[in-house]
């Protein structure tokens, strides 16, 4: 068994409320929300963050972008959202398999804590 949370949710093994799964992307609901809509979009092959990302990886992490943007249209989020990558421990990283936080539904403050 993989010792990374967000791998055991890719295969079940651990429960997410998943609200988007596509080719090599999935997404669920931050069980630590900060924000009335708080979505994690994520590949599902394990990537630990942006700095291990490789060249091959570009499309990968456009592809989060992208599906971040769907994601936040069909939730509503109309006014704005915010995308964040925490990177490493002074990036306030604390999951080290790569994702992008969706924050939306309330007015976002700068510059971020
Ligand atoms: P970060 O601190 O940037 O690495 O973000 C990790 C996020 O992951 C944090 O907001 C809380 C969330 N999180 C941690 N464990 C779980 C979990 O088991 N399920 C879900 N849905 N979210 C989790």
């Amino acid at each position: 068994m993989t010792h990374c949370i967000f791998c055991q949710i890719i295969s079940g093994e651990a429960p997410a409320d998943v609200v988007y799964r596509g080719l090599g992307v999935m997404a669920f609901r931050d069980t630590r929300p900060q924000a009335p809509t708080h979505i994690l979009v994520i590949p599902t092959r394990h990537l630990s963050s942006i700095g291990e990302m490789q060249p091959g990886d570009v499309d990968l992490v456009g592809g989060l972008i992208a599906t971040a943007a769907k994601i936040a249209e069909s939730e509503g989020l109309h006014q704005g959202y915010r995308l964040v990558m925490n990177t490493g421990p002074q990036g306030g990283q604390t999951v080290d398999h790569l994702h992008v936080h969706l924050l939306g539904g309330r007015q976002m403050t700068w510059p971020p804590g």
